[in-house]
């Protein structure tokens, strides 16, 4: 499928998923979402895709929801263009998702890098929810992703000050995985996602539902919740290879079934 506002490029076993709207800072029009979300829908059906790269490409992840399209928006007109359940949709790729960020990530774009999986930061990027000049606050978890993963303390600076956060300030709140010079920002990401495309595919999926389970429930339900996904996995052929692989002493070759 052709898309307008982004990028979509495919080298099995991975992919990478570039926002491409340079002009305005790839600010996240509901058409850009919709593109995003598309993508992702597709990639999710790819049998030969098992990690996927998101990025905004060498200089800006995202400047954001695109302020020109909601300047003038009623709450109504907010609530009946289901916004969120376009958003919504980006946490539901069921793959390995990577964000490679370089440059801006505010508000929507630094809620969409915290949706991914895993972030690999640029030393360019900079992370922020700036809402709160626009006269508005947080809509897509910035005000519940940032208090989750960095506290109430960070999550209150940077969601009352409006101002961003550097790559390495991130990087020590536990925000961001690794920092690596913004040339090699992309590659790196894709370095760690074919890594996980090595691993066993349905294994991944369980892993990343478990671990996201984590943050909905109680301890023991998400240890119920891991302990049936680890039973569950005893079904797969892949356990069976990846056990008998160890014990041969050569590497798995896992199909995903
Ligand atoms: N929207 C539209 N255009 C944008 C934009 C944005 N968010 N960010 C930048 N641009 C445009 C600028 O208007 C400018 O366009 P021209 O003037 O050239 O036509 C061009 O991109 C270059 O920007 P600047 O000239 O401003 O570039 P600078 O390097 O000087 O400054 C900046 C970069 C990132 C500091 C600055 O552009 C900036 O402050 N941008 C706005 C950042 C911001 O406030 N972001 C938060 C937006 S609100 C929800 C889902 C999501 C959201 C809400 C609800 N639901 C599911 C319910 C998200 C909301 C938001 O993100």
């Amino acid at each position: 499928m052709d898309f307008e506002f982004i990028r979509v490029h495919t080298e099995p076993p991975i992919a990478v998923v570039t926002l491409d709207r340079p002009k305005v800072l790839n600010a996240l029009s509901p058409a850009l979402v919709e593109e995003v979300t598309t993508a992702l829908g597709q990639l999710d059906q790819d049998a030969s895709i098992r990690a996927v790269v998101l990025t905004g490409g060498p200089k800006v992840f995202a400047a954001g929801a695109d302020i020109g399209d909601m300047a003038e928006r009623t709450p109504i007109e907010q609530l009946q263009r289901d916004q969120t359940g376009r958003w919504l949709k980006l946490t539901s790729f069921t793959k390995p998702l990577i964000a490679a960020v370089n440059g801006y990530a505010l508000g929507g774009g630094c809620e969409m890098a915290l949706m991914c999986d895993l972030i690999i930061a640029g030393d360019s990027a900079r992370f922020g929810q700036p809402e709160i000049n626009l006269g508005i606050i947080a809509g897509a978890g910035g005000t519940q992703r940032w208090t989750r993963t960095a506290g109430k303390y960070i999550a209150m600076e940077v969601n009352l000050t409006g101002r961003p956060i550097t790559a390495w300030r991130a990087y020590q709140l536990g925000l961001v995985n690794r920092v690596v010079p913004a040339e090699v920002t992309i590659e790196v990401a894709k370095q760690v996602a074919r890594q996980i495309a090595t691993r066993a595919p349905i294994a991944a999926r369980l892993a990343k539902e478990s671990v996201n389970q984590a943050l909905e429930t109680p301890l023991s339900e998400g240890l119920a919740v891991e302990r049936k996904n680890f039973y569950f996995l005893f079904a797969t052929e892949d356990q069976k290879e990846g056990m008998k692989a160890f014990l041969e002493k050569r590497p798995a070759e896992f199909k995903g079934r």
